[in-house]
């Protein structure tokens, strides 16, 4: 039955390879790159399933029977996991000791608790090469499973030490190894700030300070820190007299280490310069530097600054011998763990989705309808004949008698970054789109389940609200990666239609000029009219979850500035209608700019409570972020990483990370007010 099985599936191997997209840009999530990059140069050759099989055999050294399945269970479709794992297995029993057949089936088998018993067939040198697309938190496994059958396999170790891990490298690097590992150990310790350690290590084996890493740094500027901090500052000074910055650039770390030593009058520059040290000696110093100069409040905020959680360290130390592993526990520490969030805010997340619409089969047969549909074409003649709101870019747009609705999308209440366009809203007018009901909101993002098509038999406009053909195209999550290409979708259908009435899309529970859809999703109480009790109704109030209180702050007058100016979360999208004949022309879809977004951010809500804010900012914490990312889909909120304010209140840095994009913002008062300016940043 087996062999009938694999008979069958064998036939299809010309089939497979007919599908295969010529294109050269593939992604083959997760299989191996040494049999899919000879899979892949041997179909350029020629597209015949023998010649592709003799040429994968030959570069791979196997055999033309294990390399048939192989090939098989590359170009696959992904999804067809039974298959797969039957023609992965195939391969390997034609050929159970190659490195690049077990190698696949390992990339293939994910974190499946099957992928180390396969591990432990590769010898060490094979583990040792194992693929780059295993990603290296799982590669450790295998590595540090091995070690137990093999302590002592330098090869082994050497690539223990490889990833980026500081507390591996901290902990299991062996001096013998010479200047080289010396200097990857050293530079570990400054980065996990083991400031004693680090400089012992340095008189110890004074060659290794000066050896260069891949980006021209050595360890000198971080042992000349790690001197102050430990009360030696001229042994500091003696290491900076020999410090060349690499490449010829900018020296900061003289000015630093010289205002380490000696304080200016304010430090605020020479801490807005280095605001974004966290962890190691570079964040311990720039804490102390800013306690001792009478930034408190900033110095705390560096030290709470959690370095990220060291994975690899932490695989690797469940798989480890005991005497690797105990050498380990003295550099790695775990992560506190995360308490569930149990705020109210938390309570909201927790409760089910309003579902304001049904979804129906498209009916068979439609008679024509009495409307008068209007597509991008018609942009123009229909700025003449009616009013759109500006910004507003309709995705669909229908007049029926003196009714007009339509149908758009935008980022206001979905800060999706580039995954998308955002969330769908409807747009209505009753006298001929003159003028506009305030647009509402749906609830539903873009492909979280459904794509509304951009033209349809079916007509919008129903007697009690409105009905829109859509398609299911459920985007799948475990796809996504940055930048955001070759996004995959679960499920699919066509041919459907959801139906809101307008009473569901404009239920306002608790009158509070928010409908309850809006309320969900900015994570407000649908209701309570006041969710923070601070007397001012959620429709109304800038921080509505933030109870206002009048104690003003320098920071708070910062960050009230840059957040009720600046839009975060619409990065590189282009809103509005198409400002060119040729985009007209094209009809493309574009976000809508729909009312002022509202900015979602992770931070301290406390310290929004002195700051009255025009427009409305939603404050998460982390765990209440993952909540809402549980129950909407990935959603890019801003996370204040550092700010500072200058002693007189008139000068400051803020740096927000989008998780797609980051930005450090500089701001300063003037006579005329504040101005700010974006000093550097970065987009995926
Ligand atoms: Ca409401
Ligand atoms: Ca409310
Ligand atoms: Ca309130």
């Amino acid at each position: 039955m087996r062999h009938l099985v694999l008979l069958l599936l064998f036939l299809d191997l010309q089939h497979v390879i007919n599908s295969a997209p010529d294109d050269t840009f593939w992604i083959y999530p997760g299989i191996d790159t040494a049999a899919a990059d000879a899979t892949h140069k041997a179909i350029k050759q020629s597209k015949k399933a023998d010649d592709v099989a003799r040429s994968v055999a030959k570069a791979l050294n196997i055999t033309d029977a294990a390399a048939r399945p192989l090939i098989e269970a590359i170009l696959n479709d992904p999804e067809r996991k039974v298959a797969n794992e039957a023609l992965f297995r195939e391969a390997l029993r034609q050929a159970p000791n190659s490195g690049e057949v077990l190698g696949a089936y390992l990339s293939f088998l994910g974190d499946s608790p099957a992928a180390l018993p396969v591990a432990r067939r590769l010898r060490a040198d094979q583990i040792a090469r194992l693929s780059e697309m295993i990603p290296e938190e799982r590669r450790i496994i295998f590595i540090a499973d091995a070690l137990n059958f093999d302590p002592n396999n330098r090869a082994l170790l050497d690539v223990l030490v490889k990833p980026r891990s500081p507390a591996i490298r901290a902990a299991l690097i062996d001096r013998r190894w010479g200047n080289d590992a010396v200097a990857k150990q050293l530079g570990a310790l400054l980065d996990l700030g083991r400031v004693k350690e680090a400089l012992a290590l340095a008189d110890a084996v004074p060659a290794a300070i000066d050896v260069t890493s891949d980006g021209g740094y050595t360890a000198r500027p971080g042992l000349a820190i790690a001197a102050v901090l430990a009360g030696q500052p001229d042994r500091a000074k003696q290491l900076l007299a020999k410090y060349k910055s690499p490449n010829n650039g900018a020296d900061y770390v003289t000015p630093f280490v010289n205002a380490l030593i000696a304080p200016p009058r304010d430090a605020y520059e020479i801490l807005a310069a280095h605001a974004g040290a966290s962890g190691g000696v570079w964040g311990l110093a720039v804490a102390d530097l800013a306690h001792r100069s009478g930034y408190e409040a900033f110095a705390q905020r560096v030290r709470a600054r959690k370095p990220d959680d060291d994975r690899i360290a932490a695989n690797a130390l469940r798989y480890l011998p005991e005497s690797l592993a105990a050498r380990l526990r003295t550099t790695y520490v775990p992560p506190a763990v995360e308490q569930s969030a149990t705020t109210p805010i938390a309570a909201l997340l927790r409760a089910p989705r309003i579902v304001p619409f049904a979804e129906h089969p498209m009916p068979p047969n439609l008679a024509p309808a009495d409307v008068t549909k209007i597509d991008c074409h018609d942009a123009e003649e229909v700025a003449k004949s009616m009013k759109l709101p500006p910004g507003l870019w309709p995705l669909r747009l229908e007049r029926h008698r003196d009714e007009v609705a339509g149908v758009a999308v935008a980022q206001t209440l979905d800060p999706v970054g580039e995954l998308g366009l955002g969330g769908y809203w409807i747009v209505h007018s009753s006298d001929g789109g003159r003028k506009w009901d305030a647009p509402l909101y749906t609830g539903l993002r873009e492909n979280m389940p459904y794509v509304v098509v951009p033209a349809s038999r079916l007509p919008l406009i129903t007697g009690g609200g409105i009905q829109i053909e859509v398609e299911l195209r459920e985007l799948d999550l475990s796809s996504i990666t940055f930048p955001p290409l070759g996004l995959r979708t679960k499920r699919e259908a066509k041919n459907l239609y959801i139906e809101f009435g307008w009473d569901a899309l404009r239920r306002d529970s608790d009158n509070d000029g928010l409908t309850d859809l809006v309320e969900e999703r900015i994570v407000t109480d649908p209701r309570n009219a006041d969710t923070d009790g601070d007397g001012i109704v959620d429709g109304k109030d800038g921080l509505p979850q933030v109870a206002l209180i009048a104690a003003p702050s320098a920071d708070a007058e910062v960050l009230g500035t840059l957040f009720g100016g600046i839009r975060l979360g619409m990065g590189a999208l282009i809103i509005g209608l198409p400002s060119t004949q040729e985009q007209r022309l094209e009809c493309v879809r574009r976000a809508s700019a729909i009312e002022t977004p509202t900015l979602f951010l992770i931070a301290d809500r406390q310290s929004f409570a002195p700051m009255n804010l025009t427009r409305r900012v939603a404050v998460f914490t982390p765990a209440e972020h993952e909540l809402y990312e549980k129950k909407f889909g990935p959603s890019y909120f801003g996370e204040i990483e550092y700010f500072l304010v200058r002693r007189d209140g008139k000068k400051a840095v803020v740096y927000v990370n989008e998780h797609w994009a980051g930005n450090e913002y500089e701001l300063k008062k003037t006579k005329k007010g504040w101005t700010v300016r974006t000093i550097g940043g970065w987009v995926t």
